[in-house]
């Protein structure tokens, strides 16, 4: 059962979010507060200020223009190939860092009122950054962090309320911004339309590249190449992110639920079991913050249906579980520190009671480590044994910094310095933040991840003054960068969704295979060693037999050969065709 608010009707509480929560909150920016609070909201910035800085100089002095900084040793790691790559694959040979963590840092700079900063990065930027590099990157991570880096701190660049030097802007970051995304469009070049989770910056799609990828990596892209579309003029950005992510809510389960993992080429479901934390978690967030941006009821109709199912399947009290996506029974008993966004969510749909319920048990969680551990099996009431580490991440400031905002409760302002007060003590180093390997014994690890100065740090930096915020409404990326809730923004999405004409980079090397489409590779007849005969190629890649109104079928015969792999695809128990029985 949902609490009342929910009942009210959740769009109407996204309107008062929007529309009244702001005129009345905002003009208490800091000054308006009790005054011990502002006094501790002042003194707390100067903090929070501090450890920006720190990151950020530090990060300058020792890793830029390398991607992030190693503040034990005080050098750098060029990890763009490496976020989301666990098994550290197909690193590349010849790169030397994107300055990730400078843009990374821009809309903080800007929110700090640093514009001279501001500007120097910009020149730097626009003078040196290329993506014409051999560098094999995550599509959902290089979106989020880098294009929306690109795009948002575009967006604070022309808004001349924020005293930067018009002169000096031409649309540098927009024009980088353009031609990532430009190379993004490879990557939706699909049957489905579902992109692949990995590309070659320089080469598009590389030579036998997986299939394999997320829900949140093919339903949080909107926002960001949604917002390039709007500004460019290029209607392809946001229309390859709008195909990909009806064609995921379109494989959702008749309880409304989606799996965590799936092929982009055959549009099948890997692992059907969900939460709300990796993997999943910026889908339902894209979908509210895509309503709230674009206007569109698509957007709003999904996200209802959607969180609906979440409360439904995986709360139980305050806590969320996973579920199995066909029948919503409960799977894994986990609480993961991805999860502590959720509650921030709920703000914005005006579900405050079980926001409010949720996060007080995140906070007791971190009061009881000092920092919020990646994972927790609710279960057995212990630590994941492998995943005990802290990567400096900003969920909870995130979740905190939305409550405080909606209910001005001064409780949160203590959350917030609590969480301050942690970083300073257990992360704080002398070259910068480090992550913490291990929270049992608070040993660190020499990594500075860039959503630290993204999101973390302006999270807690708005939490105490949140003057940025005042008169404007934003929309933050799941990486913390805002973009503006303007009217203009408001108007149709594109229906049609036509692939043709794409200018997007092929691999070289590979020719023809840098579209999955394109793998027409299979004779037409193949010889099967298990039945000794030949078999007609039917070189579909995702062949379901339509000869009956199920589209199961009867026999091998009729599931044909798989294009990609050249293997026949097999007839199961419960009729229908796949790869997992027998192969020629
Ligand atoms: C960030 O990169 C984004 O918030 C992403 O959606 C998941 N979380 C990490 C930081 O924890």
């Amino acid at each position: 059962m949902l609490p009342n608010e929910s009942r009210i009707g959740l769009r109407t509480w996204v309107v008062l979010f929007l529309v009244i929560f702001p005129t009345f909150f905002f003009s208490s920016a800091i000054s308006g507060a009790e005054p011990r609070v502002a006094a501790k909201k002042i003194f707390m910035r100067e903090k929070v200020r501090k450890m920006f800085y720190h990151a950020y100089n530090n990060y300058m002095t020792y890793a830029f223009p390398h991607d992030e900084l190693k503040p034990l040793t005080k050098t750098f790691t060029d990890s763009l190939s490496e976020l989301g790559n666990l098994n550290l694959e197909h690193l590349p040979q010849n790169y030397n860092g994107s300055a990730l963590t400078l843009i990374e840092s821009l809309s903080s700079l800007v929110i700090l009122g640093n514009y001279s900063e501001f500007e120097r990065a910009v020149i730097w930027l626009s003078e040196n950054l290329t993506f014409d590099v051999d560098a094999r990157i995550h599509l959902f991570e290089c979106n989020i962090r880098v294009l929306g880096g690109l795009v948002s701190a575009h967006i604070l660049a022309t808004d001349p309320t924020n005293g930067l030097d018009q002169g000096i802007y031409k649309n540098q970051l927009l024009n980088l911004a353009e031609d990532l995304g430009r190379r993004f469009l490879c990557a939706f070049d699909t049957p489905t339309g579902l992109p692949y989770a990995w590309i070659n910056l320089k080469h598009g799609l590389m030579e036998n590249e997986t299939t394999e990828t997320s829900t949140s990596g093919c339903g949080s892209l909107i926002l960001e190449m949604g917002s390039l579309s709007r500004l460019t003029g290029d209607p392809r950005y946001e229309a390859a992110a709008l195909r990909a992510l009806r064609k995921l809510w379109s494989m959702r389960s008749p309880l409304n639920l989606l799996g965590t993992t799936l092929d982009v080429v055959t549009g099948e479901w890997l692992e059907y079991s969900s939460g709300i934390g990796a993997g999943v978690d910026s889908f339902y967030e894209y979908l509210i913050k895509a309503h709230i941006l674009f206007g569109k009821d698509e957007f709003w109709d999904m996200f209802k249906s959607a969180y609906l199912a979440v409360q439904k399947y995986f709360r139980h009290g305050p806590w969320y579980h996973e579920a199995d996506m066909r029948t919503g029974k409960a799977t894994y008993w986990q609480l993961t520190s991805l999860q502590a966004f959720w509650p921030g969510l709920q703000v914005l749909v005006g579900d405050l009671a079980a926001a409010n319920s949720s996060h007080r048990e995140f906070f007791h969680v971190w009061e009881r480590f000092g920092v919020l551990p990646e994972r927790y099996l609710l279960d057995r009431e212990m630590l994941h044994p492998t995943e005990k580490y802290y990567p400096l991440r900003p969920e909870l400031a995130e979740s905190t910094l939305y409550l405080y905002r909606a209910t001005k409760d001064p409780w949160y302002i203590e959350v917030g310095e609590s969480i301050v007060n942690s970083l300073n003590i257990y992360t704080k180093v002398e070259g910068g933040f480090a992550s913490i390997k291990d929270v049992t014994t608070m040993q660190l690890e020499d990594h500075q991840h860039s959503f630290f100065l993204a999101e973390t740090c302006k999270y807690l930096y708005l939490l105490f003054d949140d003057s940025f915020l005042v008169n404007k409404n934003f929309i933050f990326t799941t990486e913390g960068h805002p973009l503006p809730v303007r009217s203009d923004w408001h108007e149709k999405l594109p229906e049609i969704y036509t692939p043709t004409n794409w200018t997007c980079i092929k691999n070289e090397k590979q020719g023809k295979r840098a579209s999955a489409m394109s793998l027409q590779i299979c004779p037409a007849d193949i010889l099967s060693p298990r039945r000794g005969n030949y078999v007609h190629g039917v070189e579909s890649i995702c062949h379901v037999p339509d000869s009956r109104a199920d589209h199961r079928c009867m026999s091998d015969v009729e599931c044909g050969v798989e294009s990609i792999s050249c293997r026949q695809r097999s007839c199961s128990i419960a009729g229908y065709c796949g790869l997992w029985l027998y192969v020629i």
